[in-house]
């Protein structure tokens, strides 16, 4: 039975790809941080064949103990300070854990895997590294230009994975994802504030939502359909580097607009407030990824649409705040 290892388990990714590998016969082994966190109480309920082991991406050591004990064949680094608005009140607590981060993993994986090491590695770069994009639509070439302090820890996260591929012949593999949602995704993201947001205001639970900056346009694919790209690319003959996106853009108010309206809601404009605290001090105005090479050489495609990303997003958290109700 092959085994991974999972970090940020407990994060929409990892739950999706706990269960797709699950489903696909893996053991499947979850890296969780910090004393008593109450993530694993969740965890075991939702997801119990998921073992989980103690370990910090902040702690060489311990990412080290992890290793030896779970003997992975496979290892995907979902951990990280992911919130790029906190990103700007925490620089240096991202620049260590997302950043840094990634380097620890990579060296306990030197360390523990030996020559010809056979575990192989998955990074989660992201879209956020282009920033200031330099060419429309963004794929695997396209020069980075990170506008937060996420973003310029995603990117060297990114070169670092690189760097121990060509250094020390490690199979490792970057995924430069774009924005991925789902009902899972936490509520401080734009998408899943939006949504929740307006389940409430449907059920008469809550006015109105503030939200910062609508101009900004971003390609939102499904998790469920990205995490089993990550999975493709551990697949290969030959580690490489691949953008997962859906190729389409839109708006964060368009994305609002479709949201009230999958609840009925057409004059949407009534229940937004603009709220200058939620705009960022630099902001990444457009994303939109060409995956045509994950398309031609993983034979990776997204499944789901934006209208039904957005509805199910919606219909669930109706569900959900229906059910507090009762
Ligand atoms: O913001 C704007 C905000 O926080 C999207 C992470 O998974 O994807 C994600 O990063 C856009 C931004 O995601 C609000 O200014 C307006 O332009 O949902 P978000 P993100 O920053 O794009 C990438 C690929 C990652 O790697 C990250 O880890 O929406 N926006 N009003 C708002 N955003 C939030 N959060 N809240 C608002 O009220």
């Amino acid at each position: 039975m092959p085994t991974a290892l999972i970090t940020g388990i407990t994060g929409q990714d990892g739950q999706y790809l706990a269960e797709h590998l699950h489903g696909e016969g893996y053991r499947v082994v979850g890296l969780i941080t910090g004393q008593r966190n109450p993530r694993s109480e969740t965890m075991a309920a939702d997801l119990p064949y998921v073992e989980l082991v103690p370990g910090d991406l902040a702690d060489l050591a311990s990412l080290i103990a992890a290793l030896e004990y779970t003997q992975p064949d496979e290892v995907y680094n979902l951990g990280a300070i992911s919130f790029v608005a906190l990103s700007f009140k925490q620089p240096e607590l991202t620049a260590n854990v997302t950043g840094l981060g990634v380097l620890r993993l990579l060296e306990a994986i030197r360390l523990v895997g030996g020559v010809n090491n056979p575990i192989r590695f998955y990074q989660a770069s992201s879209s956020e590294m282009f920033g200031k994009v330099r060419e429309t639509p963004q794929n695997e070439l396209t020069p980075l230009h990170p506008r937060s302090p996420y973003g310029s820890a995603k990117v060297f996260g990114h070169n670092t994975t690189v760097n121990y591929r060509e250094s020390y012949g490690l199979y490792a593999c970057s995924g430069i994802l774009f924005n991925h949602e789902s009902p899972r995704r936490g509520l401080e993201f734009v998408t899943r504030k939006v949504t929740n947001a307006v389940a409430r205001i449907k059920l008469g639970l809550q006015d109105e939502v503030a939200l910062g900056n609508l101009d900004a346009k971003r390609d939102w694919g499904f998790a469920g359909d990205y995490v089993q790209a990550m999975h493709l690319m551990l697949s290969q003959p030959e580690p490489d580097d691949y953008v997962i996106a859906t190729g389409q853009t839109h708006a964060v108010r368009d994305f609002v607009q479709l949201a009230f309206a999958a609840a009925g809601i057409d004059d949407w404009e009534r229940y937004v407030r603009i709220d200058p605290r939620f705009f960022r001090p630099a902001e990444v105005d457009l994303l939109v990824g060409d995956a045509s090479k994950a398309a031609s050489e993983l034979g990776w495609e997204p499944q789901m649409s934006f209208e039904e990303l957005v509805t199910s997003m919606v219909t669930n958290d109706i569900e959900i705040e229906r059910r507090k109700l009762k």
